[in-house]
Protein backbone atom coordinates (compact mmCIF):
# COMPACT_ATOMS: atom_id res chain seq x y z
CA UNK A 1 0.00 0.00 0.00
CA UNK A 2 1.45 3.10 -0.67
CA UNK A 3 -0.50 4.72 2.12
CA UNK A 4 1.19 2.36 4.99
CA UNK A 5 4.75 1.18 3.32
CA UNK A 6 5.53 -0.73 6.89
CA UNK A 7 1.90 -3.02 6.43
CA UNK A 8 2.06 -5.54 3.39
CA UNK A 9 -1.22 -6.86 2.22
CA UNK A 10 -1.60 -10.67 4.03
CA UNK A 11 -1.89 -12.84 1.09
CA UNK A 12 -4.03 -15.66 2.22
CA UNK A 13 -7.18 -12.67 1.46
CA UNK A 14 -8.63 -13.24 -2.08
CA UNK A 15 -9.23 -10.60 -4.36
CA UNK A 16 -12.66 -9.07 -5.45
CA UNK A 17 -14.31 -10.43 -8.31
CA UNK A 18 -17.23 -9.47 -10.14
CA UNK A 19 -18.41 -13.31 -9.12
CA UNK A 20 -18.16 -12.21 -5.02
CA UNK A 21 -19.62 -9.00 -6.47
CA UNK A 22 -22.83 -10.63 -7.82
CA UNK A 23 -23.57 -13.17 -4.81
CA UNK A 24 -24.41 -9.84 -2.62
CA UNK A 25 -26.28 -8.18 -5.40
CA UNK A 26 -28.38 -11.75 -5.41
CA UNK A 27 -28.37 -10.98 -1.11
CA UNK A 28 -28.93 -7.63 -0.35
CA UNK A 29 -31.13 -6.68 -3.42
CA UNK A 30 -31.63 -3.23 -3.80
CA UNK A 31 -28.69 -1.06 -5.27
CA UNK A 32 -28.14 0.99 -2.04
CA UNK A 33 -27.36 -2.17 -0.28
CA UNK A 34 -24.39 -2.25 -2.43
CA UNK A 35 -21.48 0.22 -3.25
CA UNK A 36 -19.54 -1.64 -6.11
CA UNK A 37 -16.01 -0.60 -7.62
CA UNK A 38 -15.06 -4.13 -9.02
CA UNK A 39 -17.88 -3.89 -11.65
CA UNK A 40 -18.66 -0.29 -12.23
CA UNK A 41 -15.52 2.24 -12.21
CA UNK A 42 -17.92 5.27 -11.50
CA UNK A 43 -18.52 4.31 -8.39
CA UNK A 44 -15.25 5.77 -6.70
CA UNK A 45 -16.91 8.84 -5.15
CA UNK A 46 -19.56 6.77 -3.29
CA UNK A 47 -16.65 4.72 -1.66
CA UNK A 48 -14.52 7.72 -1.14
CA UNK A 49 -16.56 8.57 2.91
CA UNK A 50 -16.28 4.69 3.44
CA UNK A 51 -11.82 4.55 2.43
CA UNK A 52 -11.57 8.00 4.42
CA UNK A 53 -11.74 8.56 8.20
CA UNK A 54 -12.79 11.17 10.55
CA UNK A 55 -9.91 13.16 10.71
CA UNK A 56 -8.59 12.39 6.97
CA UNK A 57 -5.47 10.85 8.74
CA UNK A 58 -6.13 7.44 7.63
CA UNK A 59 -6.90 5.98 3.83
CA UNK A 60 -8.43 2.73 2.58
CA UNK A 61 -8.92 1.39 -0.78
CA UNK A 62 -12.30 -0.90 -0.79
CA UNK A 63 -14.18 -1.56 -3.69
CA UNK A 64 -16.91 -2.97 -2.13
CA UNK A 65 -19.04 -1.34 0.74
CA UNK A 66 -22.17 -3.75 2.08
CA UNK A 67 -25.24 -2.18 3.70
CA UNK A 68 -27.44 -5.05 5.61
CA UNK A 69 -30.53 -4.31 6.24
CA UNK A 70 -30.76 -7.69 9.03
CA UNK A 71 -29.42 -10.13 11.41
CA UNK A 72 -29.62 -12.59 8.34
CA UNK A 73 -27.98 -10.50 6.03
CA UNK A 74 -25.03 -9.86 8.36
CA UNK A 75 -24.95 -13.59 8.89
CA UNK A 76 -24.91 -15.02 5.42
CA UNK A 77 -22.49 -11.70 4.34
CA UNK A 78 -19.67 -12.89 7.01
CA UNK A 79 -20.22 -17.06 6.44
CA UNK A 80 -19.68 -15.76 2.46
CA UNK A 81 -16.72 -13.85 3.32
CA UNK A 82 -15.30 -16.70 6.04
CA UNK A 83 -15.73 -19.08 3.85
CA UNK A 84 -14.41 -17.33 0.22
CA UNK A 85 -11.21 -15.51 2.63
CA UNK A 86 -12.38 -12.12 2.08
CA UNK A 87 -11.42 -9.54 4.91
CA UNK A 88 -13.97 -7.32 6.34
CA UNK A 89 -14.22 -4.16 8.65
CA UNK A 90 -17.46 -3.36 10.55
CA UNK A 91 -18.44 0.62 10.18
CA UNK A 92 -20.62 2.48 12.17
CA UNK A 93 -20.66 5.95 12.06
CA UNK A 94 -16.70 6.82 10.81
CA UNK A 95 -16.23 8.82 13.64
CA UNK A 96 -13.78 6.67 15.16
CA UNK A 97 -10.43 8.83 15.95
CA UNK A 98 -7.67 5.70 15.73
CA UNK A 99 -7.96 4.81 12.31
CA UNK A 100 -9.86 1.25 13.40
CA UNK A 101 -13.08 2.01 10.74
CA UNK A 102 -11.93 2.28 7.72
CA UNK A 103 -9.99 -0.28 5.48
CA UNK A 104 -6.05 -0.62 5.29
CA UNK A 105 -6.09 -2.30 1.74
CA UNK A 106 -9.01 -3.66 -0.33
CA UNK A 107 -11.38 -5.48 3.18
CA UNK A 108 -14.51 -5.07 2.37
CA UNK A 109 -16.83 -2.87 4.19
CA UNK A 110 -19.83 -4.13 6.35
CA UNK A 111 -21.37 -0.55 7.04
CA UNK A 112 -24.47 -0.91 9.56
CA UNK A 113 -26.92 2.27 8.68
CA UNK A 114 -29.54 0.56 7.91
CA UNK A 115 -29.81 -1.56 11.24
CA UNK A 116 -30.97 1.57 12.85
CA UNK A 117 -34.46 0.82 14.52
CA UNK A 118 -35.60 1.15 18.00
CA UNK A 119 -36.76 -2.68 18.82
CA UNK A 120 -38.56 -2.65 21.74
CA UNK A 121 -38.36 0.44 25.47
CA UNK A 122 -39.31 -0.68 28.71
CA UNK A 123 -40.84 2.33 30.02
CA UNK A 124 -40.83 0.62 33.35
CA UNK A 125 -37.46 -0.58 34.04
CA UNK A 126 -35.88 1.87 31.41
CA UNK A 127 -34.17 -0.84 29.33
CA UNK A 128 -34.00 0.22 25.75
CA UNK A 129 -33.26 -2.62 22.30
CA UNK A 130 -32.49 -1.26 19.41
CA UNK A 131 -30.16 -2.00 15.98
CA UNK A 132 -26.45 -0.98 16.25
CA UNK A 133 -26.56 1.09 13.44
CA UNK A 134 -29.05 3.54 15.06
CA UNK A 135 -27.31 7.15 15.53
CA UNK A 136 -26.64 7.73 19.70
CA UNK A 137 -28.73 10.62 19.56
CA UNK A 138 -31.50 9.49 17.60
CA UNK A 139 -32.00 6.81 20.32
CA UNK A 140 -31.19 9.38 23.35
CA UNK A 141 -33.81 11.96 21.32
CA UNK A 142 -36.12 8.68 21.53
CA UNK A 143 -35.52 8.34 25.16
CA UNK A 144 -35.67 11.72 26.23
CA UNK A 145 -39.38 11.42 25.17
CA UNK A 146 -40.18 8.39 27.33
CA UNK A 147 -37.99 10.87 29.97
CA UNK A 148 -34.77 8.76 29.69
CA UNK A 149 -31.41 9.08 28.59
CA UNK A 150 -29.11 7.28 26.83
CA UNK A 151 -26.20 6.85 29.51
CA UNK A 152 -23.30 7.68 27.49
CA UNK A 153 -22.87 11.43 25.70
CA UNK A 154 -20.66 12.48 23.44
CA UNK A 155 -19.40 15.48 20.55
CA UNK A 156 -19.93 12.90 17.77
CA UNK A 157 -23.40 11.82 18.76
CA UNK A 158 -25.32 13.07 15.74
CA UNK A 159 -23.09 10.50 13.44
CA UNK A 160 -22.07 7.52 15.82
CA UNK A 161 -23.99 4.49 16.45
CA UNK A 162 -24.65 2.86 18.93
CA UNK A 163 -22.88 -0.85 17.72
CA UNK A 164 -20.02 1.52 17.60
CA UNK A 165 -20.04 3.14 20.21
CA UNK A 166 -20.06 -0.37 22.11
CA UNK A 167 -16.92 -1.82 19.78
CA UNK A 168 -14.72 1.34 20.95
CA UNK A 169 -16.25 1.33 24.60
CA UNK A 170 -16.68 4.80 24.26
CA UNK A 171 -16.65 6.91 27.84
CA UNK A 172 -17.57 10.06 26.36
CA UNK A 173 -18.63 12.93 28.79
CA UNK A 174 -21.05 11.59 31.77
CA UNK A 175 -19.17 8.42 32.63
CA UNK A 176 -18.35 10.17 35.84
CA UNK A 177 -22.12 10.32 36.39
CA UNK A 178 -23.89 6.73 34.45
CA UNK A 179 -20.53 4.86 34.37
CA UNK A 180 -18.58 2.53 31.36
CA UNK A 181 -20.77 1.14 28.62
CA UNK A 182 -18.83 -2.36 30.38
CA UNK A 183 -22.13 -1.57 33.28
CA UNK A 184 -24.74 -0.47 31.13
CA UNK A 185 -25.34 -2.78 28.27
CA UNK A 186 -27.13 -5.09 29.66
CA UNK A 187 -27.17 -7.66 26.53
CA UNK A 188 -25.99 -7.67 22.88
CA UNK A 189 -27.16 -9.50 19.48
CA UNK A 190 -23.64 -10.59 17.34
CA UNK A 191 -22.81 -12.59 14.53
CA UNK A 192 -19.53 -14.37 14.42
CA UNK A 193 -17.32 -14.42 10.57
CA UNK A 194 -18.31 -17.83 10.46
CA UNK A 195 -22.24 -16.97 10.51
CA UNK A 196 -23.37 -17.98 13.66
CA UNK A 197 -25.05 -15.53 15.47
CA UNK A 198 -24.75 -15.21 19.23
CA UNK A 199 -27.89 -14.33 21.07
CA UNK A 200 -27.10 -12.87 24.37
CA UNK A 201 -30.11 -10.19 24.12
CA UNK A 202 -30.58 -10.00 27.80
CA UNK A 203 -32.60 -7.34 29.16
CA UNK A 204 -31.92 -8.06 33.27
CA UNK A 205 -29.93 -5.94 35.22
CA UNK A 206 -28.50 -9.65 36.88
CA UNK A 207 -27.29 -12.37 35.14
CA UNK A 208 -24.67 -14.53 36.92
CA UNK A 209 -25.12 -17.79 34.33
CA UNK A 210 -21.37 -18.27 33.58
CA UNK A 211 -19.19 -15.95 31.89
CA UNK A 212 -20.23 -12.34 30.71
CA UNK A 213 -19.52 -13.36 26.88
CA UNK A 214 -20.70 -9.72 25.99
CA UNK A 215 -18.12 -7.95 28.11
CA UNK A 216 -15.54 -9.39 25.42
CA UNK A 217 -17.25 -7.51 22.45
CA UNK A 218 -17.29 -4.47 24.15
CA UNK A 219 -14.17 -2.66 22.57
CA UNK A 220 -13.01 -5.27 20.80
CA UNK A 221 -13.22 -2.67 17.89
CA UNK A 222 -14.92 -5.43 15.21
CA UNK A 223 -12.25 -7.80 15.10
CA UNK A 224 -14.44 -11.20 16.61
CA UNK A 225 -17.54 -10.16 15.05
CA UNK A 226 -20.36 -8.02 14.39
CA UNK A 227 -22.44 -6.19 16.71
CA UNK A 228 -26.34 -6.19 15.61
CA UNK A 229 -28.32 -5.38 18.27
CA UNK A 230 -27.83 -3.70 22.00
CA UNK A 231 -30.14 -3.66 25.16
CA UNK A 232 -29.06 -1.05 27.15
CA UNK A 233 -29.85 0.22 31.08
CA UNK A 234 -31.42 3.87 30.52
CA UNK A 235 -31.66 5.83 33.62
CA UNK A 236 -34.02 8.48 34.30
CA UNK A 237 -33.71 12.02 32.55
CA UNK A 238 -33.03 14.69 35.05
CA UNK A 239 -35.34 17.50 35.00
CA UNK A 240 -33.17 19.94 36.15
CA UNK A 241 -29.69 20.62 34.26
CA UNK A 242 -27.29 23.82 35.24
CA UNK A 243 -23.48 24.13 33.72
CA UNK A 244 -21.08 26.24 35.09
CA UNK A 245 -17.95 27.37 33.57
CA UNK A 246 -14.87 28.66 35.26
CA UNK A 247 -11.23 29.80 34.53
CA UNK A 248 -8.16 28.46 37.33
CA UNK A 249 -4.79 29.24 37.21
CA UNK A 250 -2.95 26.14 38.10
CA UNK A 251 -3.83 22.56 37.49
CA UNK A 252 -3.09 22.37 41.25
CA UNK A 253 -6.32 24.67 41.88
CA UNK A 254 -8.03 22.13 39.09
CA UNK A 255 -7.50 18.92 41.34
CA UNK A 256 -9.02 21.53 44.36
CA UNK A 257 -11.70 22.37 42.75
CA UNK A 258 -12.47 18.58 41.44
CA UNK A 259 -12.33 17.58 45.01
CA UNK A 260 -14.77 20.46 46.73
CA UNK A 261 -16.97 19.36 43.32
CA UNK A 262 -17.65 15.93 44.39
CA UNK A 263 -17.84 17.35 48.06
CA UNK A 264 -20.27 19.92 47.79
CA UNK A 265 -22.07 18.53 44.33
CA UNK A 266 -21.99 14.89 45.31
CA UNK A 267 -25.28 13.24 43.66
CA UNK A 268 -26.16 16.17 41.18
CA UNK A 269 -22.58 16.29 39.50
CA UNK A 270 -22.83 14.71 36.34
CA UNK A 271 -20.01 16.21 34.76
CA UNK A 272 -16.30 17.60 35.44
CA UNK A 273 -14.33 18.74 32.17
CA UNK A 274 -11.31 20.24 31.68
CA UNK A 275 -9.66 22.52 28.67
CA UNK A 276 -6.43 24.67 28.61
CA UNK A 277 -5.59 28.30 27.67
CA UNK A 278 -4.30 26.59 24.24
CA UNK A 279 -7.31 24.54 23.21
CA UNK A 280 -9.19 27.46 24.40
CA UNK A 281 -7.09 29.78 21.98
CA UNK A 282 -7.54 27.65 19.29
CA UNK A 283 -11.30 27.10 19.11
CA UNK A 284 -11.81 30.82 19.56
CA UNK A 285 -9.42 31.39 16.21
CA UNK A 286 -11.47 28.54 14.54
CA UNK A 287 -14.78 29.81 15.19
CA UNK A 288 -14.21 33.41 16.13
CA UNK A 289 -16.98 32.74 19.04
CA UNK A 290 -16.42 34.59 21.98
CA UNK A 291 -14.71 32.90 24.92
CA UNK A 292 -17.23 31.93 28.18
CA UNK A 293 -14.90 33.84 30.26
CA UNK A 294 -13.43 37.22 28.91
CA UNK A 295 -10.35 36.89 31.00
CA UNK A 296 -7.42 34.13 30.38
CA UNK A 297 -6.51 31.17 32.23
CA UNK A 298 -4.28 28.76 31.88
CA UNK A 299 -7.12 26.69 32.60
CA UNK A 300 -10.72 26.06 32.59
CA UNK A 301 -13.50 23.64 33.68
CA UNK A 302 -16.85 23.26 32.53
CA UNK A 303 -19.28 21.46 35.51
CA UNK A 304 -22.44 20.02 34.89
CA UNK A 305 -25.20 19.21 37.56
CA UNK A 306 -28.31 16.58 36.34
CA UNK A 307 -31.03 16.60 39.20
CA UNK A 308 -34.68 16.84 40.36
CA UNK A 309 -34.91 19.94 41.79
CA UNK A 310 -34.01 23.39 39.82
CA UNK A 311 -33.94 25.48 42.61
CA UNK A 312 -32.19 23.67 44.85
CA UNK A 313 -29.71 22.21 42.32
CA UNK A 314 -28.84 26.00 41.25
CA UNK A 315 -28.42 26.95 44.07
CA UNK A 316 -26.04 23.63 45.23
CA UNK A 317 -24.03 25.28 42.32
CA UNK A 318 -24.05 28.57 43.30
CA UNK A 319 -22.97 28.25 46.47
CA UNK A 320 -19.90 25.86 45.23
CA UNK A 321 -18.98 28.65 42.99
CA UNK A 322 -18.97 31.27 45.53
CA UNK A 323 -17.06 29.09 48.08
CA UNK A 324 -14.52 28.04 45.58
CA UNK A 325 -13.98 31.34 44.61
CA UNK A 326 -13.61 32.55 48.51
CA UNK A 327 -10.95 30.18 48.88
CA UNK A 328 -8.96 31.40 45.82
CA UNK A 329 -8.90 27.58 43.63
CA UNK A 330 -11.26 29.45 41.22
CA UNK A 331 -10.34 32.81 39.70
CA UNK A 332 -13.60 33.56 37.95
CA UNK A 333 -16.99 31.78 36.71
CA UNK A 334 -19.92 32.01 35.19
CA UNK A 335 -23.28 30.00 34.94
CA UNK A 336 -25.21 29.31 32.61
CA UNK A 337 -28.59 31.25 33.22
CA UNK A 338 -31.31 29.10 30.21
CA UNK A 339 -31.25 26.50 28.32
CA UNK A 340 -29.73 28.64 25.32
CA UNK A 341 -26.73 29.15 27.58
CA UNK A 342 -26.45 25.34 28.71
CA UNK A 343 -25.97 24.41 25.10
CA UNK A 344 -23.60 27.20 24.00
CA UNK A 345 -21.50 26.27 26.76
CA UNK A 346 -21.30 22.28 25.99
CA UNK A 347 -20.95 23.24 22.27
CA UNK A 348 -17.90 25.11 23.08
CA UNK A 349 -16.54 22.25 24.95
CA UNK A 350 -17.60 19.66 22.54
CA UNK A 351 -16.39 21.74 19.46
CA UNK A 352 -12.87 21.43 20.43
CA UNK A 353 -11.80 18.00 18.39
CA UNK A 354 -13.78 19.71 15.29
CA UNK A 355 -12.38 23.10 15.66
CA UNK A 356 -8.75 21.42 15.68
CA UNK A 357 -9.15 19.16 12.66
CA UNK A 358 -10.10 22.56 10.84
CA UNK A 359 -6.43 23.70 11.27
CA UNK A 360 -4.54 20.90 9.41
CA UNK A 361 -3.49 17.73 10.95
CA UNK A 362 -4.20 16.51 14.53
CA UNK A 363 -1.90 14.09 16.41
CA UNK A 364 -4.51 12.65 18.92
CA UNK A 365 -3.25 10.78 22.24
CA UNK A 366 -6.55 9.80 24.33
CA UNK A 367 -5.03 8.74 27.40
CA UNK A 368 -5.73 7.93 31.57
CA UNK A 369 -2.74 9.09 34.09
CA UNK A 370 -3.47 9.30 37.58
CA UNK A 371 -4.79 12.69 37.84
CA UNK A 372 -1.98 14.60 40.16
CA UNK A 373 0.46 13.92 37.15
CA UNK A 374 -1.89 14.64 34.33
CA UNK A 375 -1.13 17.60 32.80
CA UNK A 376 2.17 16.97 33.47
CA UNK A 377 2.21 15.08 29.98
CA UNK A 378 1.25 18.23 28.10
CA UNK A 379 4.51 20.03 28.49
CA UNK A 380 6.58 17.69 28.80
CA UNK A 381 5.68 17.31 25.47
CA UNK A 382 5.27 20.51 24.15
CA UNK A 383 8.89 20.93 25.88
CA UNK A 384 10.40 18.34 23.48
CA UNK A 385 8.28 19.38 20.88
CA UNK A 386 9.69 22.82 20.94
CA UNK A 387 13.56 21.67 22.05
CA UNK A 388 12.50 19.78 18.26
CA UNK A 389 12.52 23.01 16.72
CA UNK A 390 9.02 22.27 15.43
CA UNK A 391 7.04 24.01 17.19
CA UNK A 392 6.41 27.73 16.75
CA UNK A 393 3.76 30.63 15.29
CA UNK A 394 5.30 30.67 11.76
CA UNK A 395 4.57 28.74 8.79
CA UNK A 396 8.31 27.10 8.40
CA UNK A 397 7.30 25.32 12.01
CA UNK A 398 4.98 22.01 11.50
CA UNK A 399 3.51 22.42 15.02
CA UNK A 400 0.99 25.14 15.85
CA UNK A 401 0.27 24.01 19.48
CA UNK A 402 0.28 21.14 21.87
CA UNK A 403 -3.01 21.17 24.19
CA UNK A 404 -4.79 19.65 26.45
CA UNK A 405 -8.29 18.95 27.58
CA UNK A 406 -10.79 15.93 28.39
CA UNK A 407 -12.58 14.49 31.03
CA UNK A 408 -10.95 15.30 34.26
CA UNK A 409 -13.80 12.86 36.11
CA UNK A 410 -12.31 10.07 34.59
CA UNK A 411 -8.70 10.69 34.65
CA UNK A 412 -8.69 10.58 31.13
CA UNK A 413 -6.64 13.71 29.27
CA UNK A 414 -7.11 14.49 25.43
CA UNK A 415 -3.42 15.47 24.35
CA UNK A 416 -3.61 17.02 20.75
CA UNK A 417 -0.68 18.07 18.57
CA UNK A 418 -2.49 20.73 15.90
CA UNK A 419 -0.02 20.55 13.53
CA UNK A 420 -0.15 22.75 9.66
CA UNK A 421 0.67 19.13 8.04
CA UNK A 422 1.17 15.36 8.86
CA UNK A 423 4.84 15.44 9.49
CA UNK A 424 6.63 12.06 9.90
CA UNK A 425 9.67 14.61 11.58
CA UNK A 426 6.57 15.23 14.37
CA UNK A 427 5.61 11.64 14.84
CA UNK A 428 8.87 10.26 15.40
CA UNK A 429 9.31 13.06 18.64
CA UNK A 430 6.19 12.29 19.74
CA UNK A 431 6.26 8.92 19.32
CA UNK A 432 7.41 6.39 21.13
CA UNK A 433 8.09 8.96 23.72
CA UNK A 434 4.69 9.53 24.60
CA UNK A 435 3.80 5.94 25.40
CA UNK A 436 7.12 5.55 27.37
CA UNK A 437 5.44 8.44 29.65
CA UNK A 438 2.83 6.84 30.30
CA UNK A 439 4.17 3.07 30.40
CA UNK A 440 6.41 4.66 33.65
CA UNK A 441 3.89 5.96 35.52
CA UNK A 442 1.24 2.72 34.88
CA UNK A 443 -1.16 4.77 32.69
CA UNK A 444 -3.11 3.86 29.88
CA UNK A 445 -2.51 4.40 26.26
CA UNK A 446 -5.92 3.94 25.30
CA UNK A 447 -8.57 5.53 27.51
CA UNK A 448 -11.96 4.98 25.62
CA UNK A 449 -10.83 5.56 21.68
CA UNK A 450 -9.37 1.68 21.14
CA UNK A 451 -6.17 0.88 19.56
CA UNK A 452 -7.57 0.72 16.08
CA UNK A 453 -4.57 0.93 13.74
CA UNK A 454 -2.45 4.12 15.17
CA UNK A 455 -1.93 2.24 18.65
CA UNK A 456 -1.59 -0.86 16.42
CA UNK A 457 2.47 -0.86 17.66
CA UNK A 458 1.47 0.44 20.99
CA UNK A 459 -0.42 -2.04 23.14
CA UNK A 460 2.69 -3.22 25.05
CA UNK A 461 3.16 -0.09 27.03
CA UNK A 462 -0.28 -0.78 28.32
CA UNK A 463 -0.69 -4.37 28.04
CA UNK A 464 1.70 -7.17 29.61
CA UNK A 465 2.47 -9.96 27.24
CA UNK A 466 0.63 -12.40 29.30
CA UNK A 467 -2.70 -10.13 28.51
CA UNK A 468 -1.95 -9.51 24.96
CA UNK A 469 -1.14 -13.46 24.73
CA UNK A 470 -4.57 -14.13 25.81
CA UNK A 471 -6.06 -11.49 23.80
CA UNK A 472 -4.40 -13.45 20.69
CA UNK A 473 -5.72 -16.47 21.60
CA UNK A 474 -9.50 -14.94 22.38
CA UNK A 475 -8.99 -13.55 18.77
CA UNK A 476 -8.13 -16.69 17.19
CA UNK A 477 -10.74 -18.42 18.95
CA UNK A 478 -13.71 -16.34 17.41
CA UNK A 479 -12.02 -15.69 13.77
CA UNK A 480 -9.57 -18.52 13.11
CA UNK A 481 -9.49 -16.85 9.74
CA UNK A 482 -8.49 -13.73 10.78
CA UNK A 483 -10.85 -11.95 8.56
CA UNK A 484 -12.09 -9.52 11.05
CA UNK A 485 -10.81 -5.93 10.71
CA UNK A 486 -7.23 -7.31 9.94
CA UNK A 487 -3.83 -5.35 10.24
CA UNK A 488 -5.29 -3.19 13.20
CA UNK A 489 -4.55 -3.71 16.95
CA UNK A 490 -4.08 -7.75 16.94
P1 LIG B 1 -16.82 3.69 13.81
O1 LIG B 1 -15.89 4.83 13.84
O2 LIG B 1 -17.50 3.40 12.55
O3 LIG B 1 -16.02 2.37 14.25
C1 LIG B 1 -15.21 2.34 15.38
C2 LIG B 1 -14.67 0.92 15.60
O4 LIG B 1 -15.74 0.03 15.93
C3 LIG B 1 -14.03 0.30 14.36
O5 LIG B 1 -12.97 -0.52 14.76
C4 LIG B 1 -15.14 -0.52 13.74
O6 LIG B 1 -14.63 -1.62 13.00
C5 LIG B 1 -15.91 -0.99 14.94
N1 LIG B 1 -17.35 -1.14 14.75
C6 LIG B 1 -18.25 -0.17 14.43
N2 LIG B 1 -19.51 -0.67 14.44
C7 LIG B 1 -19.39 -1.98 14.78
C8 LIG B 1 -20.33 -3.04 14.98
N3 LIG B 1 -21.63 -2.86 14.84
N4 LIG B 1 -19.86 -4.27 15.32
C9 LIG B 1 -18.53 -4.48 15.49
N5 LIG B 1 -17.60 -3.52 15.32
C10 LIG B 1 -18.03 -2.28 14.97
N6 LIG B 1 -15.08 8.79 21.94
C11 LIG B 1 -15.23 8.73 23.28
O7 LIG B 1 -15.04 7.66 23.85
N7 LIG B 1 -15.58 9.83 24.00
C12 LIG B 1 -15.82 11.02 23.43
O8 LIG B 1 -16.10 11.99 24.13
C13 LIG B 1 -15.69 11.11 22.02
N8 LIG B 1 -15.95 12.26 21.38
C14 LIG B 1 -15.80 12.33 20.04
C15 LIG B 1 -16.05 13.56 19.43
C16 LIG B 1 -15.91 13.68 18.06
C17 LIG B 1 -16.19 15.01 17.41
C18 LIG B 1 -15.48 12.55 17.29
C19 LIG B 1 -15.32 12.66 15.81
C20 LIG B 1 -15.23 11.34 17.90
C21 LIG B 1 -15.38 11.21 19.27
N9 LIG B 1 -15.13 10.00 19.94
C22 LIG B 1 -15.29 9.95 21.30
C23 LIG B 1 -14.61 8.83 19.24
C24 LIG B 1 -15.54 7.64 19.37
O9 LIG B 1 -14.84 6.43 19.40
C25 LIG B 1 -16.61 7.52 18.36
O10 LIG B 1 -17.25 8.72 18.12
C26 LIG B 1 -17.69 6.42 18.51
O11 LIG B 1 -17.72 5.63 19.66
C27 LIG B 1 -17.48 5.48 17.37
O12 LIG B 1 -18.72 5.13 16.85
P2 LIG B 1 -18.92 4.95 15.29
O13 LIG B 1 -20.28 4.42 15.08
O14 LIG B 1 -18.56 6.16 14.55
O15 LIG B 1 -17.86 3.78 14.99
C1 LIG C 1 -13.62 14.45 23.41
O1 LIG C 1 -13.62 14.20 24.60
C2 LIG C 1 -13.35 13.35 22.43
O2 LIG C 1 -13.92 15.58 22.97
C3 LIG C 1 -12.33 13.70 21.36
O3 LIG C 1 -13.01 12.17 23.08
C4 LIG C 1 -10.97 13.98 21.90
O4 LIG C 1 -10.28 15.00 19.87
C5 LIG C 1 -9.93 14.43 20.89
O5 LIG C 1 -8.74 14.23 21.15
ZN1 LIG D 1 -13.16 12.26 25.17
Amino acid sequence: SETYPEIKRDGRFATITADHVSYFRGLLGTESAVIDGVTSDSAADDLEPFNSDWMRKYRGHCKLVLKPGSTDEVSKILKYCNDNMLAVVPQGGNTGLVGGSVPVFDEIVINLSRMNQIIDFDEVGGTLVAGAGCILEVADQFLASKGYIFPLDLGAKGSCQIGGNLSTNAGGLRLLRYGSLHGTVLGIEAVLPDGTIVDDLCKLRKNNTGYDLKQLFIGAEGTIGIITKVSIQCPQRSTAQNVAFFGLESFEKVQQAFREAKGQLSEILSAFELMDEGSQALIRDVTKNRKPLDDKYPFYCLIETSGSNADHDSEKLQAFLEDVMEKGIVSDGTLAQDETQIKALWAWREGITEALGHLGGVYKYDVSIPLKEMYQLVEDTRARVDAAGLLGDTDDHPVRAVVGYGHMGDSNLHLNVSTRRFDKRVEEVLEPFIYEWIEKRQGSISAEHGLGLQKKKYIGYSRNPTMVGLMRQIKTFFDPNGIMNPYKYL
